[in-house]
């Protein structure tokens, strides 16, 4: 493992990608193998990140340009890696994070236009070494996946978010971006077909973590229990 002796699991992908349902599907998997688990997300995930996330995804801050919304989103990443993901992954927990630092090369970076040093500069700072062991990237068309998103948005009565408004063609800039990552960096991460069920996909995720992943260490039994 890159850190502690934990495993860190990212997943990425676009707006209603599936990432959500997968990653509970994966961590009662995993919990049930014996590992401890933790669930967590970005924008978010610590306190001091939680409340930034807010700002970010209501839209407050667009009006201040791209730079500033990625530096927040950084700011809200540096609290939650060393309050939350650093001290879990130390104490051996499997890390599961909904969106990490692929949504901002991808969402800042190539859809925002944000200078490709400055985003590098802030990453490097800001994830302190803190790398995932593997990202799964689950590949769903735009549109069907902001399909996904509206039909969950109606059910839970929130509108779409600041990112969500945005045009159909940027959203599929954003799947290409991130399937361009996928090629670029095939040891970390691995593109997954997000348009089966929710079991075909939940399949294909438990395969590439089983590349990575230890099984859990059980407590040897003492002497008397044997
Ligand atoms: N952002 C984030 C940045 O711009 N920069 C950054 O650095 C970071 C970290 C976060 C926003 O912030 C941006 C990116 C995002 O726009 P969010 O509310 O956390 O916003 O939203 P998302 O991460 O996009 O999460 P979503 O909830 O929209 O999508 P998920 O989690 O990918 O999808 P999920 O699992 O909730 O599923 C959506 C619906 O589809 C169904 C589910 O039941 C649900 O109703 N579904 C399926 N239906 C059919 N087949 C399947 N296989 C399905 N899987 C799920």
């Amino acid at each position: 493992m890159s850190q502690g002796k934990g495993c860190f699991i990212t997943f990425e992908g676009g707006e209603g990608a599936g990432k959500s349902t997968q990653i509970n599907r994966l961590a009662d998997v995993l919990r049930r193998r014996g590992h401890d688990v933790l669930v967590t997300r970005e924008p978010g995930g610590s306190q001091g990140a939680e409340a930034v996330r807010h700002i970010l995804l209501s839209g407050q801050a667009e009006e201040f340009g791209v730079r500033m919304e990625a530096t927040l989103f950084a700011a809200a990443r540096s609290d939650h890696v060393e309050q939350v993901i650093r001290p879990a992954l130390a104490e051996g927990t499997v890390v599961l994070c909904d969106r990490y630092v692929d949504s901002t090369r991808v969402y800042q970076g190539v859809t925002g236009n944000l200078e490709p040093g400055f985003v590098r500069n802030l990453e490097r700072v800001v994830v302190n070494g803190v790398m995932p062991d593997i990202t799964l990237i689950l590949d769903v068309p735009a549109e069907s996946g902001l399909t996904r998103a509206r039909k969950r948005g109606s059910s839970d009565s929130a509108g779409p978010d600041r990112f969500e408004k945005e045009e159909v063609a940027t959203h599929e800039m954003r799947r290409q971006a991130f399937r361009d990552l996928a090629q670029s960096e095939p040891k970390r991460c691995k593109l997954i077909d997000g348009t089966g069920s929710p079991d075909a996909v939940a399949l294909a995720v438990l395969d590439a973590v089983d590349s990575v992943l230890p099984e859990p260490v059980v407590p040897e039994k003492s002497a008397k229990g044997r």
